[in-house]
């Protein structure tokens, strides 16, 4: 029997379950550069770039291992613009029996690919992705039932299941499940960040930035440089760096932020694991080796592996649990629309024009910079889930939509009523103040609440506090904030409704 044997963009590895059993003397690989995935929303440019560079070379590895490859390049002749077209050419053209692939990371995918099973003649097997800790199942079965779904809860579960930074006695090494009070740390302007890990692109990936540039021109983002590792091999040198030189510090400065110094103690292998080139469970091995053997803080390791052993399962989990009402849900029935300078970063306000700024130039930005800036500003102004959704899945180079959306909609937009937090995530401009930099420049004033240079983050936050106090008095997690707010004047009140009416009218 001949199978083709899909394999999209965001796959490349071989341990993934469609590559699992194939015969390399009669099978054949199908990959294609689409028109469809790479516009369907328009994605920042270098992040094209950096999966049809990943793509080419990982067919090219295949061909190595003597596997058929059949790759379809974007400026190809043969080129059919979307998966469905691609497979039925292929189908006609090459005779084969079978088709197999994994399972899409995309909703609007696996929708796609089920009624394309329903259609074509020949048997279309498609399997289950096996690179994350958790199934899709196990998520279901934890989470029916459960008033809450908190994501600490679903990460303990794990920690015990892949017994990762856990005692013989079923206890958290350290005794704590979480040690997040000793990883808000302000920023330390004098210490030294370590360089980022620059990879030359090759003469693959500067091909591809020629054609980038030439078709994808009016996308978002900048090709002017372009660093970010295209192979496993590249990848892995990243991600050993990062062990040796970041991660130490990367609990305490988890949330701070610096002028012009866009990667910090952070890891910058979002991408990489999303595409397949480094897998979760290899990640997280090391980190926690890196703590046994290398005597490195247990707030830091701790705090790292939470994000991809805790947030991404948690997230992924959701999101297929809930998809495809998900994606609809709009509980503060926020309805405006982008701030233009989301594109352009032409903006007064200096912690958004330096976010805005770093993710044109690197298609990447901190998750501070998109939880408490970029996205914070969004819900305090009111933009429509549609509208921030589409923002964030096509500018960073490591968004997906089964790690976008509940990031945006449950975590900066509230827009699922609280399913994945407990309470917004709104800051006035203390918070952005006490964790970075960027008030120093800024020509607004943030320790001012109102007036013509107070800051616009304190009289949003306290206008969206307003605004939203029947949905938010009673929570717990709140009460202070509302204390605070009972305690102010009606003109006080009067004052900050006024400001933020007269700054969403003039620069929103
Ligand atoms: P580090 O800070 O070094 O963290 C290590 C890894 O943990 C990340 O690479 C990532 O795989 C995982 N991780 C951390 N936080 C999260 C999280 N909240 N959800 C899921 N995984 C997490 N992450 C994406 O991979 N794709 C996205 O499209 C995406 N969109 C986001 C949108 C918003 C509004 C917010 C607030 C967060 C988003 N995140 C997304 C999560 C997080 O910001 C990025 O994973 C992280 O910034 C990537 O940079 P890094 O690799 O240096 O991560
Ligand atoms: C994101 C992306 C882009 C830009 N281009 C392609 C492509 O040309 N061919 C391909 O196979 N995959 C691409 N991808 C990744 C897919 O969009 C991804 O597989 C789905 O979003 C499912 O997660």
């Amino acid at each position: 029997m001949k199978t083709i044997r899909l394999i999209l963009g965001d796959q490349l590895n071989f341990g993934i379950s469609s590559l699992s059993d194939i015969n390399p003397n009669k099978d054949l690989i199908l990959m294609a550069e689409l028109n469809e995935e790479a516009t369907y929303v328009k994605h920042h440019k270098k992040k094209i770039a950096f999966i049809f560079s990943a793509m080419r070379h990982f067919a090219e590895q295949c061909r190595k291992k003597g596997w058929n490859v059949c790759y379809i390049k974007y400026d190809s002749p043969d080129n059919k613009s979307s998966f469905v077209k691609q497979i039925q050419y292929a189908i006609s053209n090459f005779s084969c029996d079978k088709l197999c692939m994994t399972e899409a990371g995309e909703y609007r995918l696996r929708q796609e690919f089920e009624q394309l099973n329903k259609k074509i003649l020949i048997p279309f097997e498609i399997r289950k992705d096996t690179r994350f800790f958790a199934t899709e199942e196990i998520f279901r079965e934890w989470a029916n039932g459960r008033k809450q779904l908190r994501m600490e809860y679903f990460y303990r579960e794990l920690r015990r299941e892949y017994k990762i930074l856990m005692n013989e006695d079923g206890t958290p090494v350290g005794g704590k499940w979480n040690y997040d009070t000793e990883n808000r740390v302000s920023p330390d302007p004098t210490k030294n960040i370590p360089n980022f890990t620059q990879i030359e692109p090759d003469s693959v990936t500067k091909d591809v930035i020629e054609l980038v540039n030439k078709s994808f021109s009016d996308h978002f983002g900048s090709l002017e440089t372009f660093h970010y590792a295209v192979t496993r091999e590249e990848a892995l040198i990243i991600l050993e760096k990062f062990i040796n030189e970041r991660l130490q510090d990367f609990g305490p400065f988890q949330d701070a932020m610096l002028t012009d110094e866009p990667w910090m103690y952070h890891s910058h292998i979002g991408l990489y694991l999303n595409i397949g080139l480094l897998n979760p469970k290899e990640v997280v091995s090391l980190a926690e080796q890196a703590f046994f053997e290398k005597n490195l803080p247990l707030n830091s390791v701790e705090g790292f592996i939470r994000q991809i052993l805790g947030w991404r399962e948690y997230v992924r989990g959701l999101y297929w649990y809930k998809m495809p009402e998900y994606s609809q849900m709009n509980y503060l029935d926020l309805n405006r629309t982008l701030p233009e300078f989301y594109w352009s970063a032409d903006t007064k306000l200096f912690c958004l024009s330096q976010s805005v700024a770093q993710t044109f130039e690197h298609a990447y930005a901190h998750h501070i910079q998109r939880l408490m800036v970029l996205g914070n500003y969004a819900l305090l102004t009111g933009v429509s889930p549609n509208e921030l959704n589409y923002w964030f899945l096509s500018v960073y180079a490591d968004a997906y939509e089964w790690v976008e959306l509940p990031n945006v909609s449950g975590m900066v937009l509230f827009a699922d009523g609280g399913i994945l937090a407990s309470k917004p995530y709104v800051s006035g401009g203390a918070y952005i103040d006490r964790m970075s930099n960027y008030c120093s420049s800024c020509q607004f004033n943030v320790k001012k609440r109102t007036g013509e240079d107070a800051c616009p983050f304190n009289y949003l936050y306290w206008n969206f506090l307003i605004t939203h106090e029947d949905r938010f008095k009673k929570n717990p997690r709140m009460s202070m904030m509302y204390r605070t707010l009972s305690k102010m004047t009606d003109e006080n009140k009067k004052q900050i409704k006024k400001d933020a009416q007269i700054w969403l009218n003039s620069e929103c």
